[in-house]
């Protein structure tokens, strides 16, 4: 297995940006780069960028256990390994389950908040067999010497799928303790609009059991999909992410146009209904639609990037872009900083230097000490890139 880390250090300095946001004192040089003229606002950290695994292919995502080994899935090979700082371990897992194909495949990750105790992983896939095919979730049992999962346990199925496109499935553990699953609309027109599909949904459930969340909006429906909608009206979501302030958030991918970051309300309509067929000339948030439509926190505009995942940067030592939501994007072939206020609104975005020169990025993922886990999506020699304030 490949070891070699490569360091690649790229740093850029951005220069105090001129923006109307209010301005919150320094609180005495949280970093090395602070200056004696420094203003009394939060400086921009300078990056460095470094290859922490390469030699990957297409990795959807990437999560930290406690112990601090990593675990990447690969979406194309259908490969979900460990890498323990030096040496990539392929995890014996029942790759002939995974259905990979266009957009799906081995997806998605999340690490269950007991794990040190239960071993407990989620994971989401295409799965074809029998004559079923569609987008599923699963929790494992993860044990060590060797790497293997066990004790498999369908949490969720019936995720539409077609060709594979827009069959994307991200995952993320709630601090209330529920999962959330965001769904794409498997490039059919009435999925997202229709509650009894799971397409074009965030769904959220219990982990531990399968079931619907006990507090979803449609928890006592007759259809069992429906109890499991926590918003609807989505076209291709691609990340999910929990603000410090326990808010919740989505990233999906626009159509022509508008790609979105969404502040997700619960029974929320985030306005996609392409049809009649598949009609993606329609607005990514149709406020003609009976009832009320909520409009996204942030979009591209004519221009889309394809935004992905997402995390929230936590920590002081990253100055201005402390409290940020960093979304990579992979067309963009950036991560892009957004700054919103405590409402939720838009005040600035940024796109570091640093990381425009790594092709397509996919996944955000936060590390224990604050570090921002990225992964690319180049289609060969991908990587996973440790991104630090200096
Ligand atoms: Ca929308
Ligand atoms: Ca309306």
């Amino acid at each position: 297995m490949r070891a070699a880390v490569a360091l690649l250090t790229v740093t850029l300095v951005v220069g105090a940006p001129a923006c109307a946001d209010s301005a919150t004192p320094s609180p005495g040089g949280s970093t090395a780069e602070s200056r004696a003229e420094a203003p009394a606002r939060k400086a921009m950290p300078r990056l460095a960028v470094r290859t922490e695994i390469n030699g990957l292919e297409i990795p959807w995502d990437v999560q930290v256990l406690p112990d601090g080994h990593q675990l990447v899935t690969e979406r194309d090979r259908r490969r979900l390994s460990v890498w323990d700082g030096e040496r990539l371990a392929a995890v014996d897992f029942p790759t002939s389950s995974v259905w990979a194909s266009g957009e799906t495949g081995l997806m998605s990750i999340a690490v269950d908040a007991d794990f040190a105790d239960n071993r407990r992983i989620y994971v989401c896939h295409g799965y074809r067999a029998g004559g079923v095919k569609d987008v599923r979730v699963v929790s494992w049992r993860l044990d060590e010497s060797p790497w293997r999962t066990t004790q498999p346990r369908t949490l969720v199925a019936g995720l539409p799928a077609s060709s594979g496109r827009h069959g994307g499935c991200r995952l993320l553990l709630a601090r209330d303790g529920s999962l959330l699953v965001g769904t794409g609309d498997a490039a059919q027109g009435t999925n997202p609009q229709r509650l009894t599909s799971l397409g074009g949904k965030v769904l959220r459930l219990d982990p531990s059991t399968g079931k619907p969340w006990p507090k979803n909006p449609w928890r006592h429906a007759r259809n069992k999909q429906k109890r499991y909608v926590f918003t609807y009206g989505h076209r291709n979501v691609q990340g999910l992410a929990q603000r410090a302030d326990g808010s919740l958030w989505s990233i999906e991918h626009g159509s022509y146009r508008d790609d979105e970051v969404n502040r997700l309300r619960k029974a929320g309509n985030y306005g996609w209904n392409p049809v009649p067929g598949y009609n993606e000339s329609v607005p990514m948030t149709d406020h003609t639609l009976p009832g009320k439509q909520r409009n996204a926190r942030w979009r591209s505009g004519p221009t889309t990037i394809a935004t992905s995942g997402a995390a929230w940067v936590e920590g002081s030592r990253w100055g201005r872009l402390d409290g940020t939501l960093a979304v990579a994007a992979l067309a963009g072939n950036r991560v892009v900083f957004l700054k919103f206020d405590k409402r939720g609104k838009l005040r600035w975005s940024r796109a570091p230097k640093a990381l425009r020169t790594h092709g397509r990025l996919r996944s955000v993922t936060r590390d224990s000490n604050g570090d921002l886990l990225v992964t690319t999506s180049n289609g060969s020699d991908d990587r996973v890139l440790r991104v630090s304030p200096r």
